[in-house]
């Protein structure tokens, strides 16, 4: 442990104060407006926030909740316009700023002083173990890369690549890009899905047939008689969706919110977008808040299930109405006599133990069940970044089929999505496991023999990092680094791979914890023009390409987006580019594919990279719903995909029919002393992106080094809120993959490998403890900061997604310096 990370205090500008109850508002406008005008000036930020979600603007590069059918004038969110605001920054990282900052240097810096740097503005090389990036042309740069690729092609063994996406591609990019790694011969398509919804998918279809929502945006606004928001925190990572619940609320619908916190957007929401929503009292959102432990709602949904089927029974030998759908149960589904089963077989002191409510909170939520004809789910990262999550879902989807609440208006599943396109990548093929009819159908659209070898997901190319079993890691968007787990772990191994290459928007860690030698191609961002330019993908050896103005006259090229219900719309950005420099998506992953495949290679990639039309007509002929795609696209407001379950109640699953479960509980047990922690977002970020340093509705302000933990907790652990403390934690698994103690100036925070004890200790250094309403034995803190806690093993069943909502800690003094290391 290094003496300086030890000693670190909390922010010296951090000031906590008290939480607070409402959303949005006024104040959150106004404290938008307050980025837009500081970013990217005030002219420039308010065409941008125009073009917001309208049919013929660009897609919101914040969440992915769908635009209404008729956009407001503003259809825009406080965090949409931050989202805009941190791309249309006047601020530059560009050449000037490489050669003043070394990489040593930069690796020291915080996310957030990291990503104010602005925007990147030219392709960057750092040679090998180079101190300083330096400029390099475009050519240079995808000739080296396209060298590397061939050089693993040629000696058959492409999966030595790895192709990792974020969830802001596009559909087009995100096409070309699983094309190249499939042309090259390697399934590696990890993406940012693998730790974020990859659990709903599981689950989703294994007993719905199909990994997305079941939902359109009607069925919560005009249809729904109950809402349940579970392991969800809309009012700052889905704000849009609050105006939805309102719009649900004013027609008598009812919200039950399931959290471990009383976040402000599921208090009460002020709507800015209404008139008493600005100098009223606003809408009382949740009727009823059940204040779960982490990890306990897969207890939660057993015993809502096992109730009602005892209330099922009960009505029926009163001869009162069933409480089931007996006949959705024995038409669409089969699995029901196990699961009841196992309901009734499930012990109610570990639903006690697991969720910690008061057994008349469940019936009260069992009798708003009842009262509701139809019900919708939402959920996120509150659901799938558990152990059990796939179980958890499997549960939740147990109880919507009780009572036929799938494929009917007003009723079913909504995973609600987090990256703007993250949906749209996968159903792009963006997928370490593809499905064999998208291999065949993309074979028989390029000619060539796809590879059917399941390739790496997040976790395993963290592994396989470690391992140097990698030689190229290229990234499309994101930030690798920090937004996995097992920080010190994961930045290790990406030190030691030979090239890494990242196409991103502004700077992030990932940039600095660079393989020996690595890239940073700078890209066109959502909001921004895109004039297109054919001489991108020349022939070989054209270096000098400079310079992109649009022709008078031309219309700038669209790209398309899936939103989480399954609507698919166009995009087209409208800012001058940050840099003449820049280049999109598409057109960097076509100029390099024909780069690495060769004039041998019959793929039109410069028509593609030149025209995205041509694109979009492969995917019409491989991707199932996208038929006529072009024109359906051009719609206003896109079209929506197919969803058999949704439409008409067809199941694709293994039996056809749609799938109770058995899921075994295995209640997190936490050791005395210690407290489960998650790791969450602040009002001020998205997700590695730190717009502030403010978390205004937990009532934070000026840090980000904190942990909410409640006041009984505090009290048995005689510890004041205030006081500073390490956070330390603690995972029974084998020792050792760790690269070891190390320290970082700004951010403290180090892993390290246990002695001898059997327990892996991993620490994060200096949190101000806040005492805060979290459910008890519950901590909370921010991501990324607290990812070092994360042990890399450390995931969910079946889906592999780093749990990193549920961590056992222990809260050290930094002069307490007991226990064993
Ligand atoms: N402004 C903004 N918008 C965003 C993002 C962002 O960072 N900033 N990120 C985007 C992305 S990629 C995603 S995936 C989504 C994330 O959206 P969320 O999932 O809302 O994000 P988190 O901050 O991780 O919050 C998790 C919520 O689940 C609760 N929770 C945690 N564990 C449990 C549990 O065991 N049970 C229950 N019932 N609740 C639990 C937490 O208290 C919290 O309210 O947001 C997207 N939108
Ligand atoms: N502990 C913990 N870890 C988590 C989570 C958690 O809740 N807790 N959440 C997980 C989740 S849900 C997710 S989705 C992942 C997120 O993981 P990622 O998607 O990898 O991370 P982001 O922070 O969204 O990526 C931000 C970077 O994307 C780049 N970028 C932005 N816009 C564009 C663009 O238009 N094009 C390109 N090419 N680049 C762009 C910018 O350079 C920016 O720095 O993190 C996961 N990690
Ligand atoms: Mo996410």
């Amino acid at each position: 442990m290094s003496d300086d990370a030890r000693s670190q205090s909390p922010e010296p500008t951090l000031d906590v104060g008290p939480p607070q109850h409402e959303a949005a508002g006024v104040a959150g406008v106004v404290h938008a407006m307050a980025d837009v005008v500081e970013e990217p000036g005030l002219g420039r930020g308010l065409k941008a926030l125009r073009l917001v979600n309208q049919h013929r603007g660009f897609d919101c590069p914040g969440c992915a909740w769908p635009e209404p059918g008729k956009p407001h004038l503003a259809e825009f969110c406080e965090n949409g316009a931050k989202a805009v605001a941190e791309e249309a920054t006047r601020r530059r990282a560009d050449a000037a700023f490489f050669a003043e900052h070394s990489i040593d240097e930069l690796a020291t810096w915080t996310d957030h002083r990291l990503g104010k740097s602005g925007r990147l503005t030219e392709p960057m090389l750092r040679d090998t173990d180079a101190d300083h990036y330096r400029p390099v042309s475009w050519g240079e740069a995808l000739d080296l890369v396209a060298g590397e690729l061939r050089a693993l092609r040629d000696a058959g063994e492409p999966d030595r690549a790895a192709f990792y996406t974020s969830g802001r591609t596009s559909n087009e990019a995100a096409f070309l890009y699983q094309l190249l790694s499939r042309r090259l011969g390697t399934n590696n398509l990890p993406d940012c899905s693998n730790m974020c919804h990859e659990s709903s998918g599981s689950a989703l279809t294994e007993t719905l047939g199909i990994g997305k929502g079941s939902v359109s945006l009607a069925d919560i606004t005009d249809h729904a008689d109950l809402i349940v928001v579970v392991g969800q925190n809309p009012g700052t990572n889905h704000p849009r969706m609050l105006t939805a619940l309102e719009a649900a609320k004013d027609r008598g619908a009812r919200i039950v919110a399931i959290n471990p916190l009383p976040e402000a957007g599921l208090q009460t929401f002020r709507n800015p977008q209404r008139v008493r929503g600005v100098v009223g009292r606003g809408t009382r959102l949740a009727d009823r808040f059940l204040q779960v432990r982490l990890a306990g709602d897969l207890a939660l949904f057993q015993a809502v299930n096992r109730l009602l089927v005892e209330r099922d029974d009960d009505a029926r030998a009163a001869g009162r109405a069933p409480v089931l759908d007996h006949d959705f149960i024995a038409r669409y589904t089969d699995g029901f006599d196990e699961a009841a089963a196992a309901w009734q077989a499930l012990s109610w002191s570990d639903v006690d133990a697991a969720t910690g409510l008061d057994r008349s909170d469940i019936e009260g939520f069992v009798d708003d069940v009842v009262a509701a004809r139809n019900v919708v789910v939402c959920w996120a990262m509150g659901l799938t970044q558990h152990k059990q999550a796939v179980a958890t879902i499997r549960e939740v989807v147990s109880f919507l089929l009780l009572r036929g609440n799938v494929g009917r208006p007003g009723a079913g599943a909504c995973p609600v999505r987090g990256h703007s396109n993250v949906q749209g990548d996968r159903t792009m093929g963006i997928w370490e496991r593809p499905p064999a009819a998208f291999l065949d159908a993309l074979g028989a659209e390029f000619g060539f023999d796809p590879p059917r070898e399941p390739g790496h997901d997040t976790v395993d190319t963290i592994r396989a990092l470690a391992d140097g079993r990698i030689d190229v890691f290229m990234a499309m968007g994101g930030n690798f680094a920090a937004a996995t787990p097992d920080s010190a772990l994961t930045e290790g191994a990406l030190r030691r791979v030979p090239l890494t290459v990242h196409v991103s928007t502004k700077l992030n860690r990932s940039h600095v914890v660079p393989g020996h030698r690595s890239l940073i191609l700078p890209c066109l961002g959502r909001t921004e023009r895109d004039d297109g330019d054919r001489r991108h993908v020349r022939g070989p050896g054209d270096d000098g390409d400079r310079g992109r103005g649009a022709a008078p006259g031309t219309v700038a090229r669209f790209v398309t987006v899936e939103d989480s219900m399954s609507v698919v719309h166009s995009s087209r950005g409208t800012l001058r580019p940050a840099s003449d420099l820049l280049r999109s998506e598409p057109a960097i992953i076509a100029d390099l594919a024909r780069r690495v495949l060769g004039p041998e290679d019959p793929t039109p990639w410069e028509e593609f990279a030149d025209d995205y039309a041509r694109i979009r007509e492969s995917i019409s002929r491989v991707v199932p719903g996208f038929e006529d795609f072009e024109r359906r696209v051009a719609e206003p407001g896109g079209f929506v995909l197919p969803h058999p379950p949704r439409d008409t109640r067809e199941f694709p699953t293994a039996t056809g029919k749609a799938r109770f479960t058995v899921n075994p509980l295995d209640v997190v047990r936490v050791p005395e002393g210690r407290l489960l922690l998650q790791t969450v977002r602040s009002h001020d970020q998205f997700n590695t992106t730190i717009y502030g340093t403010d978390d205004r509705y937990r009532g934070v302000r000026g840090g980000r080094r904190v942990v909410f933990v409640s006041p009984d907790d505090l009290e048995e652990l005689g510890i004041a809120d205030g006081e500073t403390v390490d956070l330390v934690s603690e995972w029974p698994g084998r020792a050792g993959r760790s690269d070891g103690p190390r320290r970082r100036d700004e951010t403290g925070a180090t892993a390290e490998p246990s002695r001898g004890t059997g327990i892996q200790q991993r620490r994060a250094a200096g949190f101000r403890v806040v005492a805060f309403p979290t459910a008890k034995g519950c901590a909370a803190a921010y991501y990324p900061e607290t990812n070092v806690l994360v042990p890399l093993d450390h995931t969910a069943e079946t889906s592999n997604t780093p749990a990193s909502k549920s961590l056992v800690i222990r809260l050290e003094r930094p002069d307490d310096g007991a226990g064993p290391r």
